[in-house]
């Protein structure tokens, strides 16, 4: 098994440890900590279902605890990676400190991936298990496990919440919580999270103790959190943006409590707000103007919300500037990525930089650049590609060798993907995607990785999907797609085909064009990148 790494130069890492950033803590270590300092503080309540639970963090620990002791009773060994799909509940939590306190390594997958996404992470990762709920949304994801075990060799444990059929249930795996191993080391890689990128498949994304801490940290001073913080988790719980920034991990170090809703509609989470006094919520932008929608119509009593932390993409100046007057709080812009860079407006900043900017690095540390295609930097004000170097920022990607030759500099920056312009107080104003993304309501995922699901189709010549800009989305994808010569098709089978490939239900295009022939659809012979523009500028044109 090719082991975790986090290569950090030892020269960077030895100025982290010095400067105090990263302190040394662990996952597992800071959970017994937290359990010992306030055992019957309420550390998760779980509204998603229809009656309400509370897990103290004294019940974190004992449970976590005996999870972790419970898969070490099922054979798995310390170091075993573990793919985690499960909803916001509080399973997920007692699932992830009961691997950190095995020495396992989560692999978190978002509930919208299905059984093409969770092979990849199988394989690339070279996981053992698979913990997952038994329906979510109406998809079966036991159906799926039976596909994955059959696809990936390696899997040989599916722990189920709920209805396991013929899996381990996951309330079964529990043992008294001794021969849990020793504390890993603080530089380990504590987890993989999984990339959006530009280029093909998802890419895994290895954070260790020491740096994904500092950042926590930092995100919750930079907050203002604190045990009477009650922060409402309404995106999924996997997603870097809500665990980390400062997300549920932020709220669990502050000794706060995390409120996990229903769903991420208006009509699930501003009766929680009020009911439960939650004082920070983080939604992507097409969401925070459902919620400003809804609130035309009904009062809420939201006087208990301090932040609305709104990031993942781009949020217009226009619905910005609704938000503190419809809210009655603070909005907080939050510009992050999975691989480590994470930007805040400050709650004190200017309201010009609250409304305008995506905000300004976590640390002083965070070593941040705005360079043009041939790598010069550019002056201030004006836009270029986002490069990156830090103390959380990851050197490189697990077990792939090509995207780490694309994403990395010479000097060790990552190249983020993202033009940026900054001002001269280094805050930041996204402009757009160097790379060929889609970001559909903060969900992303490459244009090239469902290009090939369609060539599949051999009815298919070629195909182009390309980004269009959407009032409620922020992106929506168009497929344009060429047959071969003498056949035809159309859009309703190519999205069948889709769905049968079994990949996440955002990843299918939410237009099909199909087109005689994709180079004269364009004019003249093009670089992929350049076709694209084209053709979403023609589109754009026709459908103007
Ligand atoms: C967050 O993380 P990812 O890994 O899902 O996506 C990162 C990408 C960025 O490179 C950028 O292209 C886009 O998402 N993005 C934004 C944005 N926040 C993220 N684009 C414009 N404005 C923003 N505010 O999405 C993420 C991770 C941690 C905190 C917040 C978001």
């Amino acid at each position: 098994m090719l082991p975790l790494d986090q290569p950090y130069p030892e020269a960077r890492a030895r100025a982290y440890r010095n400067a105090g950033y990263w302190t040394g803590e662990t996952f597992p270590q800071l959970l017994r900590k937290w359990a010992e300092d306030h055992p019957s503080h309420p550390a998760i309540i779980d509204a998603s279902g229809t009656d309400p639970r509370v897990l103290t963090y004294g019940e974190l620990q004992y449970r976590a605890e005996r999870f972790g002791a419970g898969l070490l009773a099922q054979g798995l060994k310390p170091g075993a990676r573990v793919v985690v799909q499960l909803p916001n509940c509080v399973e997920f939590f007692v699932a992830v400190f009961g691997l950190f306190a095995a020495g396992m390594q989560p692999v978190f997958a978002l509930p919208a991936h299905r059984q093409t996404e969770i092979a990849h992470f199988l394989t690339k990762a070279e996981a053992e298990a698979l913990i997952i709920q038994d329906t979510h949304d109406g998809y079966d994801c036991r159906v799926m496990a039976q596909g994955l075990q059959k696809q990936c060799s390696n899997l040989s444990h599916v722990f189920v919440k709920g209805d396991a059929d013929v899996f381990t249930a996951f309330e079964t795996v529990q043992a008294q919580p001794i021969g849990l191993p020793a504390d890993p080391a603080p530089s380990s890689v504590a987890f993989l999270l999984i990339s959006g990128g530009s280029t093909g498949l998802p890419k895994l994304i290895p954070r260790t103790h020491d740096d994904y801490l500092y950042s926590i940290r930092e995100s919750a001073r930079i907050c203002g959190l604190s045990a009477s913080t009650r922060y409402l988790a309404v995106l999924p719980v996997s997603h870097n943006f809500t665990l980390s920034s400062p997300g549920s991990f932020g709220t669990l170090l502050s000794g706060g409590c995390v409120v996990l809703p229903r769903s991420s509609s208006a009509g699930d989470c501003l009766p929680l707000i009020e009911y439960y006094r939650v004082t920070i919520a983080a939604v992507v932008p097409p969401l925070a103007q459902l919620w400003l929608n809804a609130l035309k119509g009904k009062q809420h009593d939201l006087t208990s919300l301090r932040v609305l932390q709104v990031g993942g993409a781009k949020l217009q100046p226009e619905i910005a500037m609704q938000i503190e007057p419809a809210l009655g709080c603070r909005l907080q812009q939050v510009f992050g990525m999975a691989e480590g860079l994470v930007n805040y407006t400050r709650l004190d900043d200017p309201e010009d930089i609250r409304i305008n900017t995506q905000g300004r690095p976590i640390s002083k540390a965070d070593e941040v650049r705005v360079v043009d295609d041939t790598g010069d930097r550019v002056p201030v004000g004006l836009p270029g590609h986002l490069q990156v170097r830090g103390p959380y920022t990851i050197c490189t990607y697990h077990n792939d060798d090509g995207a780490n030759a694309r994403s990395f500099t010479d000097d060790g920056f990552y190249c983020t993907g993202d033009i940026v312009s900054r001002d001269d107080m280094g805050n930041l104003t996204v402009q757009g995607r160097a790379g060929d993304h889609i970001n559909r309501a903060g969900e992303k995922f490459s244009a090239e990785e469902v290009e090939n699901h369609i060539l599949a189709l051999d009815r298919v010549m070629d195909v182009a999907i390309v980004s269009i800009p959407d009032a409620s989305l922020g992106e929506r994808s168009c497929a344009f797609v060429e047959p071969r010569t003498g056949v035809s098709i159309r859009p309703v089978e190519i999205r069948k085909f889709l769905r049968k490939r079994e990949i996440a239900p955002y990843k299918i295009p939410d237009e099909i064009e199909i087109v005689s022939s994709l180079q004269k659809t364009a004019v003249g012979k093009l670089s992929r990148k350049d076709l694209r523009q084209q053709l979403r500028s023609k589109h754009l044109s026709e459908k103007a």
